[in-house]
């Protein structure tokens, strides 16, 4: 908005205060700052209370959104959404920051004005954070938001991608995900993501890289705390054999509400199965839950019929808040719906492959094929492929407690290096020749591309 010359604030809110989506407060805080129209992003889509009480208050209202729920729609003002049923735009998996992306090029478009180039790059961080699948406008957002990054002249994402060690040239969605995105939202988790807009958008090359530094520590602090948590959390399950229960719900009254979400992901993927982290809050419980697919996790929250704080998210991920002694009836309740959902569930999630392949297909040809269908992530994973019988040439245990595996694999004729992450413990599975699944890594080292094998499982 500053861009066409509007004057404007931002306001996100406090996502353990206030939650995710307009709310009163915030409306009032806008009242008194003279705010004549509110225009949200990424939520709105079910604030009709609040839309109203904005209204009440002489503000207007515009909602930009792609979230869906059957409450109802605040009416008589703008409702933009591609997601909801009666929307008539093509394509209806655009993200929060996707959706603000055509809206402000519509709103410059208005005013015979080109959008500047690093909103593309801004919509691309946004619909890889937001996990918006990497198909149809989507892929062809990040696309070009990879591209306008190598030389993006944004300060700020300079600055992060120093303290986080990659190169912009080269940076993959896959990349974004798993180094400036946590960074980014660990302002959120811990603190307030006001840090994380203002590094965004400062032009103020010192400014960032203060910024830069101060989200780095949240992300470590953010990291500490979920894998402190996660042993913990590992300690209870296997303790208690919660692993034969249908779901895994663990309270640990401490948990910092902000890495909820992870534990219960990261504990979903071990166990292939729903898993819910919650922690106290006063009188309350506040809740994160994880789900492998095929899963209705929110669905099997909204049937355990108890009385809600708030509950809101999808099938595979959601949230809630819940009074302290309604706990027992939750999980009861909760587990009996999973459980009668299990009964059509494969327990293990079985290892797909895309391809089976033999070494000497690894060529600069294959690989210039592969590189096409980037930029992989949600909806559009990376491929992957399956070599039988693999000489292991050279074999040993990395990291810190030895969870990963280096190897040195090949066919007699070719050979490759090969890293299976958190596959240590199987260590001594490994034979003098394996079957391997895996996903091409490219490394670059000093201007030369190295192909490395990524096993995710072999036999
Ligand atoms: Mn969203």
């Amino acid at each position: 908005m500053s861009y066409l010359g509007a004057k404007h604030i931002t306001y996100i809110p406090h996502r353990v205060k206030e939650g995710h989506s307009l709310n009163e407060s915030a409306i009032h805080y806008l009242k008194s700052q003279d705010v004549s129209l509110i225009i949200t992003v990424d939520c709105g889509t079910t604030a009709f209370d609040e839309v109203n009480l904005a209204k009440s208050l002489g503000i207007n209202v515009v909602i930009t959104d792609h979230h869906i729920a059957n409450e109802r729609m605040p009416d008589d003002v703008p409702v933009i959404n591609p997601g909801l049923p009666e929307s008539k735009y093509p394509f209806q998996h655009l993200t929060g920051a996707g959706v603000a992306l055509k809206f402000a090029e519509a709103v410059c478009e208005n005013f015979n004005q080109e959008p500047p180039k690093h909103w593309k790059v801004l919509a691309a961080l946004g619909t890889i954070a937001d996990l918006g699948p990497l198909i149809g406008e989507n892929r062809f957002i990040v696309k070009q938001g990879l591209e306008m990054l190598k030389d993006t002249d944004m300060v700020g994402i300079r600055a992060l991608a120093r303290q986080a060690d990659v190169n912009l040239s080269t940076i993959t969605a896959r990349d974004l995900s798993f180094t400036l995105i946590p960074r980014l939202n660990a302002a959120g988790r811990l603190d307030s993501a006001d840090t994380s807009l203002e590094i965004l958008t400062t032009k103020d090359a010192s400014r960032a890289e203060y910024l830069a530094g101060h989200l780095e520590q949240l992300n470590t602090s953010r990291r500490g705390l979920t894998t402190k948590a996660i042993k913990l959390a590992d300690k209870i399950v296997a303790e208690k054999e919660l692993y034969n229960s249908p779901s895994i719900f663990i309270h640990e009254p401490t948990w910092h509400p902000g890495i909820l979400g992870l534990i219960a992901g990261r504990l979903s993927e071990k166990h292939s199965r729903p898993v819910v982290a919650a922690c106290t809050e006063n009188s309350f419980i506040r809740a994160s839950a994880r789900g492998p697919k095929g899963f209705e996790i929110l669905q099997a929250m909204i049937e355990t019929k108890l009385d809600f704080l708030k509950i809101g998210g999808h099938s595979q991920a959601a949230g809630f808040m819940l009074r302290l002694e309604q706990i027992q009836k939750f999980k009861e309740n909760f587990n009996q719906n999973i459980r009668s959902q299990s009964k059509n569930q494969i327990q293990t999630t079985p290892i797909t492959y895309d391809c089976e392949i033999k070494l000497q297909e690894i060529n600069s040809e294959n690989l210039k094929f592969l590189k096409s269908l980037e930029p992989f992530g949600q909806a559009n994973p990376e491929p992957v492929f399956l070599t039988r019988k693999l000489k292991v040439y050279e074999s040993r245990t990395v990291g810190k407690t030895g969870s990963h595996i280096k190897m040195v694999l090949g066919d007699g004729s070719t050979k490759f290096d090969a890293i299976a992450f958190r596959l240590g413990e199987r260590f001594d599975e490994l034979g003098a020749e394996i079957n391997a699944v895996y996903k091409l890594r490219e490394n670059y080292w000093g201007g030369q591309i190295t192909i490395q094998l990524q096993v995710i499982d072999f036999q």
